[in-house]
């Protein structure tokens, strides 16, 4: 059976034009810098963003990993979302491999930081205190709804950490649909960041990969971490192919999946049994819960509508998230839709 599958957007297989582009892909040792495809990713993604350089790496995991690596020492610590990604969904990483302590601040419900949370959790200098170096934010904020945030605020929160002396890493995932949602260019988003990471794995449907983008030493730093991590990759122009084309085609179509969130969440809002979060979707995202007088659980829901031929994926007892991408189209909409109605009476 042919699914159709919501549970995130890393879930979208490669296009047919990334599949004929990855079989004629040019490619060299990107360990020895010889393989054009990947340069000609690299100059492109830095492009988009506004930065000086870039780095391609297997996962957004490791691209994360990476900027916490190269901005912070052992011992330091690192203000991030309760909610985040980097928090919650990395393993723990940074500490495992970094000996850097998270320091969580709690999401807003828009996705945001508090500027006072944030202010009032960088350390003083103090012999008994860790240094704090960093602050991470996260656009889109996944977990808080695939909410985009603002350039104003994320420009309020680069003030706040640079008059402190602190870098800026944004775990941009998701930019491009941030992008798309404020109807503005990426970089404009990351303008004051110091480095951003972002995926071309996601809802740009490249089948691997993402990128890290800073300054030229920066990313200096994380391609010799990189390698040190065993991510020194070879004839990795194969997979750079693909996301040439999630940058030049794939980041302008987002909005199409926005709209498909969106009429699905119109529709969910008519089934007797669900309560579509208030507000949701922002962008690819739609959260909702069970009504409290739905005997079932998530878990059995799931089960279901895995039946009906449609993959979901439940937060919780209570909770589904469900994204749209490249592969869901109007009728595939329709068919959710349906199938939880069925699901649920
Ligand atoms: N998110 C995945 C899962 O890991 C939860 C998803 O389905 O949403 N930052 C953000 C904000 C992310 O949402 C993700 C992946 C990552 C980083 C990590 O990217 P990968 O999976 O490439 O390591």
């Amino acid at each position: 059976m042919e699914y159709i599958d919501l549970r995130s957007d890393t879930v979208t297989r490669p296009t047919p034009e990334m599949r004929a582009a990855m079989a004629e892909a040019e490619v060299g040792d990107d360990v020895f810098r010889d393989d054009p495809t990947v340069n000609r990713l690299e100059e492109l993604a830095a492009e988009m963003l506004g930065k000086e350089a870039a780095l391609f790496v297997p996962s957004g995991t490791m691209g994360n990993l990476l900027a916490l690596l190269v901005h912070c020492q052992r011992g330091d610590e690192v203000i991030v979302g309760n909610r985040s990604h980097i928090y919650l969904n990395e393993a723990g990483g940074m500490s495992a491999l970094g000996g850097i302590q998270p320091c969580p601040v709690q999401n807003q419900p828009d996705g945001t930081l508090a500027l006072e949370d944030i202010l009032a959790s960088i350390r003083t200098e103090d012999v008994h205190h860790p240094i704090t170096r960093l602050v991470c934010l996260e656009n889109t904020q996944n977990i808080c709804g695939g909410v985009p945030l603002t350039p104003e605020y994320t420009r309020q929160v680069a003030e706040l950490v640079h008059r402190n002396h602190l870098l800026l890493h944004v775990d941009g995932a998701r930019i491009f649909n941030a992008a798309a949602a404020h109807n503005i260019p990426a970089r404009e988003l990351v303008e004051p960041a110091d480095s951003v990471m972002f995926c071309l794995s996601k809802g740009l449907a490249a089948p691997v990969g993402s990128m890290l983008v800073g300054t030229t030493r920066f990313i200096a730093r994380a391609r010799h971490l990189r390698k040190m991590l065993g991510g020194g990759m070879r004839q990795v122009g194969i997979l750079a192919a693909a996301g040439i084309i999630s940058l030049e085609k794939m980041t302008k179509r987002l909005g199409e999946d926005h709209a498909r969130a969106k009429r699905m969440a119109d529709g969910l809002r008519q089934v007797k049994g669900l309560v579509v979060d208030a507000g949701s979707p922002y962008t690819n995202m739609v959260y909702l819960n069970l009504a409290d007088d739905v005997p079932a659980n998530a878990g059995q829901i799931t089960e279901t509508m895995r039946n009906l031929g449609v993959l979901v994926d439940p937060e919780n007892a209570r909770r589904f998230r469900l994204v749209t991408h490249y592969w869901i189209d109007d009728e595939a909409v329709e068919k959710t839709v349906s199938a939880f109605a069925k699901s649920l009476n």
